[in-house]
């Protein structure tokens, strides 16, 4: 893997030089559009028949977030959102990328409907139809309601059943309005962060359960999947995985192998089961599965095909078996979440997905989000936000890289369209475009948000 990676351009030293070119690498077409979820900018709590989430009992309890915040209010968006899609309009967006609050449209998560919270994403449909704007749904972003996780969440292979039920009613819905619907975000961290290390709802510690639940998931997604594609929708479905390269710090041996295994348990393990219909085998090397309730024809059910997959990166893995482990050099620094920027990883992990699956129905690729967090200020001139320029930049380079290199990419997501509630970090971190001054809730544009639209301008002017 190492070997192929070195071959690559090399990104930190390219940015700006070839402006021109970068832009016109873009395909005709190319979908340019941003991305939100429903708890970190909604919330609207307990209006229009909503009933609590995972993401409510966990931010209320003391200690999870850590500003004390939680997202009962949020940007507002669920008042505010003419006037947000009317920015997205400004910006000259094709697309926006949202998800639905399962518990808004079946507050229990099973049973009854509640028409008040669909007719909230109606309305927010025919707003983005009078934009113009393509509407990309996703169905799960991590807000679980209450009712289903006191059954068991996501460790109950019921809630994946439940899920199914949910897909198809929102398909039946809404799959001729939007053009394409996810199952879900960032299983990885539904798993590993809601269930593995606990730093998210529903903030449980087990190793073991955080496995079982995330072939709960990947069951769900593939349940979903079927149910959808009875009802012969427009709507393209896929899924969206949170993903990254796994680089080893060293030629060591054991640095490779761990790097392997960090990929494998963290890429391929969704990958592999959606796209080969198995779960990697390094991993089934290294694990016995027969301790996870896993049954005969899951794996069936898992491997549909898709029309979409979404791609989010955000950094790579630095892979050191040494102790203290090897840290990365960040030759471009690292973002307001301590996070290396890297964008030589978002073209090594597009080209390297793109090798070892389209053999085995890989689609086309949505970069469904990509973004950085900057401690922004806000002054009186506006918001100086140059680092986060200079991200996209270096991004959007990566892409065009990995589309020169054959990767069928099709459009790209800014995370996010405005600041929002930043999970277990809470309204610490500032990821949006748009600035939004949380006690007057006015929005402001940063200097990126201007710099976006010119980008997007300029690339179809070419
Ligand atoms: O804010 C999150 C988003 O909800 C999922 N992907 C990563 C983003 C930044 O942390």
């Amino acid at each position: 893997m190492t070997n192929e990676l070195n071959q690559t351009p090399d990104v930190v030293n390219s940015p700006y030089q070839a402006e021109v070119e970068v832009e016109a690498m873009f395909p005709p077409g190319f979908c340019w559009g941003v991305a939100t979820s429903a708890y970190q900018i909604e919330v609207a709590a307990n209006e229009g028949g909503r009933a609590p989430s995972i993401w409510d009992t966990f931010s209320h309890t003391a200690g999870k977030v850590k500003d004390d915040s939680n997202g009962d209010v949020a940007c507002d968006h669920y008042h505010r959102y003419p006037e947000d899609v009317e920015s997205m309009a400004q910006l000259g967006l094709d697309c926006y990328r949202f998800s639905m609050s399962w518990s808004r449209v079946q507050p229990l998560g099973q049973g009854e409907w509640n028409e008040e919270g669909f007719d909230f994403y109606s309305r927010l449909l025919d707003k983005l139809e009078e934009k113009k704007i393509a509407a990309h749904l996703t169905l799960y972003h991590w807000d679980l309601p209450q009712a289903l996780q006191d059954k068991g969440g996501w460790l109950n292979r019921d809630c994946a059943f439940h899920f199914a039920h949910y897909a198809h009613e929102v398909a039946r819905r809404f799959g001729h309005r939007v053009a394409s619907i996810a199952t879900h975000n960032e299983p990885w961290c539904s798993a590993n962060l809601g269930y593995g290390n606990g730093q998210f709802a529903p903030g449980v510690v087990d190793a073991v359960a955080a496995i079982q639940v995330s072939h709960h998931l990947l069951l769900s997604h593939g349940l979903a999947i079927q149910a959808m594609r009875q009802l012969d929708v427009t709507a393209k479905l896929g899924i969206v995985l949170n993903q990254w390269t796994a680089e080893p710090a060293t030629n060591s041996a054991a640095d490779q192998a761990e790097a392997a295994w960090e990929y494998a348990r963290s890429v391929q393990w969704f990958m592999d089961p959606i796209f080969k219909g198995h779960y990697p085998q390094i991993a089934l090397d290294r694990m016995d599965l027969s301790r996870f309730d896993v049954h005969d024809g899951d794996m069936e059910i898992i491997h549909q095909p898709l029309d979409f997959l979404g791609v989010n990166y955000y950094f790579r893995a630095y892979v050191s078996t040494e102790q203290p482990p090897r840290q990365p050099e960040a030759k471009l620094g690292v973002t307001d979440m301590g996070w290396e920027i890297y964008p030589q990883g978002f073209t090594h992990l597009l080209t390297g997905i793109h090798r070892e699956y389209k053999e085995h129905g890989l689609p086309p690729i949505y970069i469904t989000e990509n973004g950085v967090a900057v401690a922004d200020r806000l002054t009186a001139g506006g918001v100086h936000d140059s680092a986060r320029i200079d991200y996209l930049h270096r991004h959007l380079e990566a892409v065009a890289i990995a589309i020169a290199e054959g990767v069928d990419i099709r459009g790209y997501f800014y995370w996010s369209l405005l600041d929002n509630f930043e999970w277990n970090s809470g309204y610490l971190r500032r990821f949006g475009l748009i600035y939004v001054d949380y006690q007057s809730q006015q929005r402001i544009w940063k200097d990126s948000a201007y710099w976006y639209r010119d980008w997007i301008a300029a690339v179809r002017g070419k």
